[in-house]
């Protein structure tokens, strides 16, 4: 199964690392085919190329779009050579072989995360490049295809280990690679349109990442990971920059996601945000007038939790806060920018890792997110319900007041980001004792009070902050009993979907405890 390797077709968009690989082809005495640019930065480094027009007898036309579609490539690169009517149509149509294509394609992904134009997007959709991979990797019983930059060592090293062949085993997985590859593209190619047509179901979608990042393990040290990114555009944990830190573990990106998500929930004109996540759950999130002072207030929600948390800002990180979150071990902190002083602050701990995303997600955006069941995986549009202060309807006597009211929309965004059942106490923009993941929403009340008694103990407080504060539930009470037990841990007002079957008795308990409570008409389930 050996092949020798005699003729090679080049046609890359991304040049980089070409001249010097095809020019170790040539010095193997590998003949090089390639199209109009890639011909030229050849031709201008000196190497000796045949042009794809000479061979095919046709000119590039129609602004590239046709160049490389004709027999005279495909019939290269797809004769079964050990087949005698292949070898007799080449001979009759005067077809040489390919022995190696090495392609990468127009940059689609690119140019949408540009921002660009629906018809440059149109002109970036590659139709040679992949019906050549296509082609290629089908014939992998005798064609090598290269469709990464990277993989182009792995070739002269293959090259170098059999003696000028590949094997068969490396024209398979390269071939494997190949069909990833093309496949990827065409579903950013439909993902795009969908987006561009404003198509919002999940149903007849392709889906498909580029692969950001090998990880070193995955949530556990046995098993593989890998991260793939399908939305270059969307400001996150995805398209960050890495200022310092070593690398970002599997479970270090889900965290996070988790915790720049939740903190672009809170618009940067209304004041810095903070958050700290742990296991995908923040143990803090608070307003504050600064930024040093909204993170000091998240950590005050829960200090025990936030050691070795992930901090998400909304707004740049600067100096001060800087010095502050460094008195405690910090796994990652992603903001939207930091300034110089944060930076020099940070360079000092190695460990800690800087994201900078460049901007805030956009909370209301479409999108779709995916679940892996066994033999499967599921699809839904992305969460982004959103309830404003015209959406509530209050369903008690005592009606919340104006501050209880900003408590309540900010318990309930938070709750949106908290794992089911979700229960969020708030006082004056921060949180002040949180119940997540739990199979009873009693349960979560329970935690979410017990925390609070705890960092009550921890800074000397006289009481609970849960005392006297609003509380998200982000599903409905079913029964009377969640009602009361917030009630008992001093709970005001309360928000939740309502729509229970025994909504009547809910409220009848919030009347007779004092409670304010209003309904939004939406749930904010996350399991
Ligand atoms: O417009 S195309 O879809 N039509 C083609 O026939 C074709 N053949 C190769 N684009 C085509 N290509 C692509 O051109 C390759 O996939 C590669 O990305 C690019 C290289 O063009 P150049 O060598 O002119 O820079």
């Amino acid at each position: 199964h050996p092949v020798a390797l005699r003729r090679a077709l080049i046609s890359v968009s991304d040049k980089t690392g070409m001249i010097e690989f095809a020019r170790k082809l040539s010095a193997r005495g590998v003949e090089i085919l390639s199209t109009g640019g890639s011909a030229k930065t050849l031709r201008e480094a000196g190497l000796t190329v045949v042009d794809v027009a000479d061979v095919t007898g046709f000119p590039e036309m129609m602004d590239g779009r046709v160049k490389t579609l004709h027999p005279a490539v495909h019939g290269g690169l797809l004769a079964l050579r050990d087949n005698e009517e292949h070898q007799a149509a080449m001979q009759a149509h005067n077809i040489e072989p390919i022995d190696l294509l090495v392609v990468n394609l127009y940059p689609f992904e690119e140019t949408v995360a540009k921002g660009a134009s629906y018809d440059d997007c149109i002109e970036n959709i590659d139709i040679g490049g992949p019906a050549m991979i296509r082609a290629a990797a089908k014939n992998h019983a005798f064609v090598s295809v290269i469709v990464d930059v990277e993989d182009y060592d792995a070739l002269l090293a293959e090259l170098d280990a059999n003696n000028d062949h590949t094997t068969l085993e490396f024209r398979q997985r390269q071939a494997q690679i190949a069909y990833a590859r093309t496949a990827a593209y065409d579903a950013s190619v439909s993902t795009w349109m969908a987006g561009a047509i404003g198509e919002q179901t999940p149903r007849r979608r392709a889906f498909a990442g580029k692969l950001a990042q090998s990880l070193r393990y995955g949530e556990n040290p046995h098993q593989q990971a890998a991260f793939y990114v399908t939305d270059e555009a969307r400001p996150g944990v995805a398209t960050a920059k890495q200022w310092q830190g070593k690398e970002l573990s599997y479970n270090n990106i889900n965290d996070t996601d988790a915790a720049f998500e939740l903190v672009a929930e809170f618009d940067p004109s209304q004041g810095p945000a903070c958050a700290i996540i742990k296991h995908a759950n923040p143990c803090g999130v608070a307003q504050g007038a600064t930024a040093l002072e909204a993170y000091k207030r998240a950590f005050d929600c829960d200090r025990t939790s936030a050691f070795g948390g992930i901090i998400a800002l909304n707004q740049p990180l600067d100096g001060a806060t800087a010095e502050e979150i460094v008195k405690i071990f910090t796994e990652v902190v992603i903001a939207p920018d930091a300034d110089d002083d944060a930076k020099a602050i940070f360079a000092a701990k190695k460990n800690l890792r800087l994201l900078t995303t460049g901007g805030l997600a956009d909370p209301k955006a479409g999108g779709l997110t995916f679940r892996q069941v066994a033999g499967g995986f599921l699809v839904q549009g992305r969460d982004n319900g959103h309830v404003g202060l015209d959406d509530l309807k209050i369903v008690t006597e005592r009606q919340p007041s104006p501050e209880e009211l900003k408590d309540l929309l900010f318990a309930w965004t938070v709750a949106k980001h908290v794992k089911s059942n979700a229960i969020v106490y708030a006082k004056d923009m921060a949180t002040v004792g949180i119940g997540a993941g739990q199979m009873s929403r009693v349960d979560s009340t329970r935690i979410g009070r017990r925390k609070s008694e705890d960092m009550a103990e921890i800074l000397g407080l006289a009481e609970p902050l849960t005392n006297g504060a609003a509380v998200a539930s982000d599903a409905f009470f079913p029964f009377a009993d969640g009602v009361e037990a917030l009630a008992e841990a001093g709970a005001k007002a309360v928000i939740q979907p309502g729509g229970s079957m025994r909504d009547d008795e809910v409220i009848a308990a919030a009347n007779r405890l004092g409670l304010a409570m209003v309904f939004t008409g939406q749930r904010h389930f996350r399991h």
